[in-house]
């Protein structure tokens, strides 16, 4: 059927299958000239606020695959079990959906108007990554890629599905072939113009048109990236292991996260930016446009003594229409938990000399810890006034999340999440809410 627009999520994370109306192309899809064609996409793709554009084969490239399996073999992707379920599909355009033939791939820029790791240094307050800090992406984005696939679908005589993040395609490597970035040691999409602070999402068509020319790889001899990373989530160039990033552990992880791990957050609650941040070709990078991906004041610098308070009624409340919506109350409640315990000064295994001796070979030999450690001292007088406001924890994690995870039975360390409503009303008395 031709004159079709989809907005595809086929087994990738939760996603929507919608189908819109559409008035059928007008043009003789023989008449097409590829190069007035791409010029014209280009050109409507900006009007619709996408910053970067680019053109790749619907066909698969061999080395992802290869790169994927080897991924999936090693286990890197954890408990993301749709990864592995959906491996086929993710790895080849073309078993996703048979008739596409070309890949419009396309960027938005979400760069941040300040510093984004200033937050770090705001031990009362948790640490949201910036592609987190306005309204959830996938919405915005959405809304983008449909409006360029309904005016493809209008012009030319093709087919159309629209997709971001939510279905598996390898969104990275198809926007490098496209040319509008390279895939930097940090594993993200580099670009000269908005370093390392673009989305991703693609539109798959019918129409064929001509690939550009890849992007090269223009990290050269930088390392800052692996250099940054808190929990040697980048031991490897290129390859990350999900398992050990901030990301992947407070985002997609709902588990009991180990303390060796967990003493590294910081204060961060919602993703990590660390990575991303230190790219010098951020230096090319500016504030994002689209008003909606800008920082929410709430969602910039929220405190973490109020998240600490709220229930999953205030929880849906307050983050509605944000990515953070998607990781449900307790969850959050977890990451809080891990913050507040990092910044007040409970955990004992957080990065003295005699911690590291207990880590496993290797581990924290980059100049992150020296980081950490300026940070405790920073921390000090945070400390001192949150262990004179706190309320005692009422029980140890091995009481709590011990019912289901074996390693949190063995953690008898404090939980600070409060027991009754009671306790948490007393909570909300000693730390007033913004
Ligand atoms: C799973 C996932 C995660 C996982 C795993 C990340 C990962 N790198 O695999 C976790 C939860 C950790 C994560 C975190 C983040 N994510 Co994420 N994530 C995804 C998702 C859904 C799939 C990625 C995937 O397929 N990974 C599997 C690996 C094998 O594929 P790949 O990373 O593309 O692999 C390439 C490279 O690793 C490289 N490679 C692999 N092995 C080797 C070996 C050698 C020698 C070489 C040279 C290269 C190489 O080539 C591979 C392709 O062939 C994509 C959306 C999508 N559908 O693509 C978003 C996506 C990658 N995430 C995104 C974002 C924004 C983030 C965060 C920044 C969010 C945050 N601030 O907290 C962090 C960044 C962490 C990081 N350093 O990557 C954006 C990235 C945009 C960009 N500019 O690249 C994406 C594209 C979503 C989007 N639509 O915008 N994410
Ligand atoms: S997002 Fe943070 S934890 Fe994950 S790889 Fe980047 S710096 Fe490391
Ligand atoms: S920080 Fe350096 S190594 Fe990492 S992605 Fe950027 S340029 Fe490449």
């Amino acid at each position: 059927m031709r004159g079709q627009f989809r907005d595809a999520s086929w087994g990738g994370r939760p996603g929507s299958v919608e189908d819109v109306a559409c008035e059928p192309g007008v043009s003789d899809p023989k008449a097409i000239d590829p190069g007035v064609t791409k010029k014209a996409i280009q050109a409507y793709a900006r009007e619709c606020g996408f910053d970067a554009v680019g053109f790749a084969s619907a066909e698969a490239d061999p080395q992802d695959e290869r790169n994927l399996r080897q991924y999936l073999g090693e286990g890197r992707h954890g408990e993301m079990r749709w990864m592995a379920e959906t491996a086929a599909r993710r790895v080849n355009p073309q078993v996703l959906w048979p008739d596409a033939c070309t890949v419009i791939c396309l960027g938005v820029n979400y760069g941040p108007a300040d510093d984004a790791l200033a937050i770090r240094d705001e031990p009362d307050r948790g640490a949201i990554s910036v592609y987190a800090r306005g309204r959830d992406y996938h919405d915005v984005v959405k809304k983008q890629l449909k409006a360029l696939g309904r005016w493809l679908v209008r012009s030319y005589d093709c087919d159309v599905k629209v997709f971001v993040d939510t279905a598996p395609v390898m969104e990275k490597p198809l926007a490098m072939r496209a040319g509008i970035g390279w895939i930097g040691r940090h594993t993200n999409l580099v670009s000269r113009r908005f370093g390392s602070w673009l989305f991703l999402g693609e539109v798959f068509t019918t129409l064929d048109l001509p690939p550009d020319a890849p992007e090269a790889d223009h990290c050269g001899s930088c390392d800052a990236c692996r250099q940054a990373c808190p929990t040697d989530a980048l031991a490897e160039p290129y390859r990350i292991d999900p398992r050990r990033c901030v990301a992947y552990l407070t985002i997609e992880y709902g588990g009991y996260i180990a303390p060796e791990l967990a003493a590294r957050f910081g204060n961060r609650i919602y993703g990590c930016d660390d990575c991303l941040a230190a790219c010098p070709w951020n230096k090319f990078a500016s504030p994002t446009l689209v008003e909606q991906l800008r920082a929410r004041a709430e969602l910039a610098a929220p405190r973490l003594s109020w998240l600490h308070t709220i229930d999953d009624d205030e929880f849906r409340r307050r983050f509605a229409g944000t990515a953070i919506r998607r990781i449900g109350g307790g969850r959050l409640r977890r990451n809080v938990d891990i913050a507040l315990t990092n910044v007040s000064g409970l955990r004992q295994d957080t990065n003295t000399p005699r911690a590291e001796g207990l880590l496993e070979p290797g581990f924290g030999t980059n100049r992150h810890n020296a980081g950490n450690r300026a940070d405790t001292r920073r921390l000090t007088a945070f400390q001192t006034h949150a262990r004179s406001t706190m309320p005692a924890p009422t029980h140890t994690h091995d009481m709590c999340c011990g019912s289901i995870d074996p390693l949190a039975r063995e953690a008898k360390r404090p939980c600070m999440r409060l027991g009754s409503a009671a306790a948490s009303t007393s909570r909300r008395a000693l730390w007033p809410v913004d």
